[in-house]
């Protein structure tokens, strides 16, 4: 008997872009998958990464059931027995060291998961530890500090209005590749390429000619690490020349006295040499941003992941609101999320602010910064003997050998550990060290729905799918995991009828809203239960939802085929800010603080070779190697550099070279582009598969090599605790 052909409708969970895809099934089987026409938001936009959905769904190599390690081998074992262990082996750490000797990390998957995001923090509520690290300080936390000191909350985050967008400048971003970051958009080729054709205009600031470079109408190549003395010449240029126009924010903005003071000394004629790009075309840029009638800035991970990563961010915003193209329709606009976004909670037009450092880390004394510390700091952490030192992990959709600098030191580290435990899908470079394995679903067996990404969209939306097949027997969702264990480390019985530990969870959440709202809400909520009770009492009580038949539900998102258009960003200031002035701090005083530094950074002189990283299309950063469809075609893991300084090394295109820094040292295939500025060199990251213990069969084919290992991971901006990766000084020579 054959299986009928069905359809369904789901939200690639494997990167910021969420686009809408359309699977076709038969029976357990994928027939195909390709972009959902009818999304109201991604419009039938897919990359090869959506299509490998499949792949991922049947790898053989995918985690199905728990492990545990038995004399230094993994033995596969029953959810009951997977986590009795877990519960033999951390309670004795923590009886014996207290809740701060286990540490948590949580990775980049989490942030698509709404399973992981939403039931990771009661966990870590339960256990309580200081040590919370995660994939954040590898990434943006420079720019939730920045906005969060400017507009008051963590995620309050302007994204380009593309679509109505005529001047366009691009800082350490190649959404071509990587589909934006800090901006779910799409199909980001289209858009642009429809912003040239009605007469706008794309400049791109990057040390190589990116593919979203290539594409743009300009290309400056940047110095590595130069982007700091580039946005303050600009900001300064808007001062000196008359050009601020904050228009409707004035009356909405602190601190522009102060700002005008601080950054009067950083002129282009001063800054050019730091950021190799001339005064005359410093000053141009800024005149242009000022001219243009909706213009919007915009600097993403390249220009996070710096020792002035911190100020960069600010600078970026600090550009969008002199020029007055913030909060204003083409310019550089924030989102409103259906549900979740804490900006769109509590008394709008001002709050409670944002604090950091409300403790630091043990060892190096790095502040906290959103609850967090730097991940750069978790190796120190269990290295370090002492009151609070962390004993134990539990790893959570990350793999860090693999992503932090200096992952050979922390791959050591982890070997002290008393108890390690990984949620994770494969047993990778990072997970081989764990004593227990727990495994997630498929992708395609999980429902979706994104927490973070409405939050920064380059247009207003509401999606939600469901899963594509019916779990495995005996799997839980990964939510369901995280309930366990939180049970298990407040001390009640994990093995408990799972409704009831999640009705007693969301009861608490509820009762925080008042006993009549509370009540009123339980009763809309009754039949559901987990993330999907979430989702619905964030919509109902978000800025769209309501008492009346219009007002938005998940069961009206569920029917609607595609998901619900909720129209263009509109301006969104005052009532986003949560401010304590209940104002834009244009100069908040910990940055002014930071500026102190950048004249010494100036005069630095730049090294013989400074190495940057790389996304590629067939890629998501250290896990999706081992899908066939991604990893067929030419070695990705490439030294990509440019021929004249090739041929000065005497190094040919395929030729190996010896790359080392002060760390380490590795052995890379050469590949010679004409993209690379003299001088500067990329590697990607998220390779190195050839550990000992690794069980994927095809990553381990053309395995790479670990930039990180040689990142040094005491560098960090010390404002953010953001690691940084990118600009590093580096020697090559044949091999
Ligand atoms: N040098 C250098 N280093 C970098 C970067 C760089 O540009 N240069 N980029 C940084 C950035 S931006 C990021 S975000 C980090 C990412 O680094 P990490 O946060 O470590 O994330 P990934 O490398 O994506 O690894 C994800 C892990 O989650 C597992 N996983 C996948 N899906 C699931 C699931 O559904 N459930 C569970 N439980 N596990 C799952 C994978 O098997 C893998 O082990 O890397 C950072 N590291
Ligand atoms: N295909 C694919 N897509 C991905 C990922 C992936 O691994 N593969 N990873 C996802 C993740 S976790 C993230 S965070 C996003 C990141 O998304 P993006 O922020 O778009 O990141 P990249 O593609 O790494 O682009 C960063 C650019 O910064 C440039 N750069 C390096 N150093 C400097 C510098 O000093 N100054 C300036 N101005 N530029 C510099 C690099 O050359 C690079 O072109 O991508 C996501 N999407
Ligand atoms: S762009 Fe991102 S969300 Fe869209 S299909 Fe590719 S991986 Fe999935
Ligand atoms: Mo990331």
């Amino acid at each position: 008997m054959s299986d009928t052909l069905k359809t369904h409708y789901r939200i690639c969970p494997l990167c910021e872009a969420c686009c809408g895809l359309d699977l076709q099934t038969q029976g357990d089987k994928v027939i195909s998958i390709r972009g959902a026409q009818q999304d109201v938001f991604s419009r039938g936009f897919i990359c090869p990464k959506g299509v490998s959905l499949k792949d991922l769904h049947e790898d053989p190599d995918r985690l199905r059931q728990p492990l545990i390690k038995r004399d230094g081998r993994f033995v596969e074992a029953s959810w009951d027995e997977a986590l009795g262990e877990v519960a033999k082996r951390l309670f004795p750490v923590i009886e014996q060291y207290g809740s701060d000797s286990v540490a948590t990390v949580i990775g980049n998957p989490a942030a698509h998961k709404i399973s992981l995001l939403s039931y990771f923090p009661r966990l870590a509520r339960a256990l309580g530890t200081r040590n919370v690290f995660s994939a954040s300080t590898l990434d943006q936390m420079p720019k939730q500090l920045s906005s969060g000191l400017m507009f008051g909350h963590w995620l309050s985050i302007p994204v380009p209005d593309i679509e109505r967008c005529d001047w366009l400048l691009i800082l350490g971003a190649n959404p071509m590749v990587s589909n934006g970051s800090l901006w779910t958009v799409p199909d980001y080729r289209g858009k642009a390429k429809a912003m040239r054709a009605r007469g706008g205009r794309i400049v791109v600031v990057d040390p190589r000619r990116s593919e979203t470079a290539a594409a743009a109408d300009e290309h400056l190549a940047i110095r590595p690490n130069g982007d700091v003395f580039m946005l303050l010449a600009m900001v300064n240029t808007l001062f000196s020349e008359g050009l601020v126009r904050t228009g409707r924010l004035g009356e909405h903005i602190n601190g522009l006295e102060e700002l005008r003071a601080a950054t009067a000394n950083f002129t282009p004629e001063r800054m050019a040499s730091g950021c190799g790009i001339d005064a005359i075309t410093l000053r141009r840029l800024a005149r242009e941003l000022a001219a243009a009638k909706c213009a919007a800035v915009y600097g993403r991970i390249g220009t996070c992941t710096q020792r002035f990563g911190t100020l960069n961010s600010w600078l970026v915003d600090v550009l969008n609101i002199l020029s007055g193209h913030l909060d204003a329709p083409g310019g550089a606009m924030f989102p409103k999320a259906a549900a979740f976004a804490a900006n769109t909670q509590g008394k709008p037009g001002s709050g409670r602010g944002i604090s950091t450092g409300r403790r630091s880390s043990r060892v190096s004394g790095a502040p906290e910064v959103f609850g967090e510390l730097p991940i750069t700091c978790l190796a120190e952490e269990i290295e370090t003997a002492g009151a609070g030192q962390v004993r134990a992990l539990i790893c959570i959709a990350a793999n860090p050998v693999l992503s932090t600098p200096n992952g050979p030191r922390l791959a050591r580290a982890l070997e002290g550990l008393g108890f390690m435990l990984s949620l994770d899908i494969y047993l990778n470079e990072t997970s081989r060290h764990a004593d227990v394995i727990l495994p997630g679903l498929s992708p395609l067996e999980d429902l979706h729905f994104d927490v973070a990404f409405p939050q920064l969209s380059f247009r207003n939306h509401a999606r939600f799918s469901g899963p594509v097949f019916a779990k495995p027997n005996g799997q839980p969702e990964e939510w369901e995991t995280l309930l366990r264990l939180t049970a298990m480390l407040e001390g009640s019985d994990w093995r408990a009828d799972l409704i009831e530990l999640d009705d007693a969870a969301i009861a608490a959440d509820l009762q925080r809203l008042g006993p009549a709202t509370a009540a009123s809400l339980s009763q809309q909520l009754a039949g559901l239960r987990g993330p999907e009770r979430l989702i619905d009492l964030a919509l109902r009580t978000g800025p769209y939802g309501g008492a009346t038949e219009q007002d938005l539900t998940l069961a009206k998102i569920k029917a609607a085929d595609g998901g619900i258009d909720l129209g263009p960003l509109q301006p969104r200031i005052p009532e986003l800010l949560r401010t304590p002035s209940g104002r834009i701090e244009l100069a908040p005083p910990s940055l002014l603080a930071d500026l102190q530094y950048v004249d010494a950074a100036l005069s630095l002189p730049a090294p013989e070779f400074s190495l940057i990283g790389r996304r590629d299309l067939r890629s998501g950063n250290s896990w999706m190697h081992n899908l066939p469809l991604l990893a067929k075609g030419p070695e990705r893991c490439t030294l990509l550099i440019n021929p004249q300084d090739a041929a000065r090394l005497g190094l040919r295109d395929g030729s190996q070279a010896k790359l080392s820094s002060d760390l380490g040292e590795l052995q890379v295939r050469v590949a010679l582009s004409l993209d690379m500025s003299a001088g500067v060199v990329s590697l990607p990251h998220g390779w190195g598969h050839d550990l000992p213990g690794v069980r994927m069969a095809i990553a381990g084919i053309k395995p790479g090599v670990n930039l990180n290992a040689l990142l040094n991971d005491s560098l960090r901006d010390p404002l953010s605790g953001n690691a940084v990766l990118s600009g590093v000084a580096v020697k090559i020579c044949a091999a």
